[in-house]
């Protein structure tokens, strides 16, 4: 699968169709009145969220979408047809602009939402809604308005919990195949992963929980250097990342300190993102090895240090228990500040009462 992650496209509502024009001929009545219809709207171009795409490849053999016209009124007061909708799959995660006005028109995150790029234009009144006093035989009716156009840009932001970061050979992708069912390429050269891979861990509950595995980041990845940097933007929805240093590297502490240094260099917060820090390639260390470079790394980072060989599966059990204790409080810490903004909004929408005067 090729994952393409940007996308231009062009997009136009279908045009409104004409009102008519007509007079109704009855045989007994002399002078029919108007009886033109109106013009059915334009169908209108419609982005639909879909969770079972993960690129935006599709755009790249169509990127021209132009929803059918409405149908013309007809006599005897029919209404023209409307156009129909022109629905396009999108996949989970991704944020819509328009192009010219540089403003974001929406970010479709959940299964089956839809948003409306190009409206259809209107119908156009039939004769019959100009009929006045004045006038009892209008001839008037009105053409169909044109379908809105532009030209919008589409952005994949993935929404995996938990990203997975580290150097290239890592071990990563590793263990993202031994977490969940995905299957991503395994080799003992850098770079191997080209793409982000996705991959559902179960929780104890049986919940699934979505989990990225990135390109290895190297350091200047932030400016452009290997493959890192376009794949920065695929961790910057995750609650929380999992860093993976190789203990059989020849300096560890530096290549977490590299890591770190790009999440810094990136912004977008992903350095103030809840982070767990494993030491992998355990099995392939003698005890004092593994216990001394934790030390290292832990005076270094302040933070616990876990122990895993993502091949042997050694240290996998713990690491997930703190994933999940780390995600759920991570969870309760934005319910909170949701409740806490909302709550504000509410504070600052509501008037303050003046003061009653003391008689
Ligand atoms: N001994 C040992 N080798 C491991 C372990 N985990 C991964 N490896 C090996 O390390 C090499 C790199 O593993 P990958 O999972 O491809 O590493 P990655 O971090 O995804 O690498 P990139 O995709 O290039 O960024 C492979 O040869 C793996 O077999 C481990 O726990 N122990
Ligand atoms: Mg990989």
């Amino acid at each position: 699968m090729q994952f393409i992650d940007h996308a231009e496209a062009y997009v136009e509502g279908g045009t409104g169709g004409d009102g008519m024009t007509s007079f109704r001929r009855e045989k007994y009545v002399p002078a029919g009145g108007p009886s033109g219809g109106t013009g059915g709207n334009g169908g209108s171009v419609v982005l639909v969220a879909n969770s079972n795409l993960q690129t935006l490849l599709d755009f790249r053999y169509a990127h021209r979408f132009k929803a059918p016209d409405g149908e013309k009124g007809g006599s005897k007061n029919k209404t023209g047809a409307a156009g129909e909708d022109l629905l396009v799959e999108v996949p989970c995660g991704t944020l819509v602009y328009d192009i010219d006005k540089d403003t974001l028109l929406g970010d479709l995150t959940e299964p089956g939402q839809r948003l409306v790029v190009a409206p259809g234009g209107k119908g156009g009144l039939g004769n019959k809604h100009f009929l006045s006093n004045r006038n009892r035989a209008p001839e008037r009716s009105q053409p169909g308005a044109p379908g809105a156009i532009r030209q919008i840009k589409l952005e994949l932001k993935l929404l995996a919990e938990v990203g997975i970061i580290g150097l290239p050979n890592a071990g990563k992708s590793t263990l993202i195949s031994t977490l969940s069912s995905a299957q991503p390429k395994i080799a003992d050269y850098p770079f191997t992963t080209l793409i982000p891979n996705l991959g559902v861990v179960r929780k104890p509950t049986g919940d699934g929980t979505l989990f990225a595995d990135i390109p290895g980041l190297i350091a200047g990845a932030h400016e452009g250097q290997g493959l890192g940097h376009d794949f920065l933007r695929h961790i910057e929805r995750t609650k929380l990342l999992l860093h993976l240093v190789d203990g059989t590297a020849e300096d560890p502490v530096s290549d977490y300190s590299t890591i770190q240094q790009e999440l810094i260099a990136y912004g977008q917060g992903l350095v103030d993102k809840p982070q767990l820090l494993a030491i992998n390639k355990i099995d392939a260390l003698l005890d004092e090895e593994v216990d001394e470079l934790t030390s290292r790394l832990a005076a270094v980072t302040g933070t616990k240090v876990f122990r895993i060989s993502a091949v042997s599966r050694q240290g996998e059990d713990e690491l997930l228990r703190a994933v999940w204790q780390l995600l759920d409080e991570t969870n309760e810490a934005i319910a909170a500040e949701e409740a806490r903004a909302a709550q504000a909004l509410i504070d600052f929408n509501t008037p303050i009462l003046p003061l009653r005067p003391v008689l």
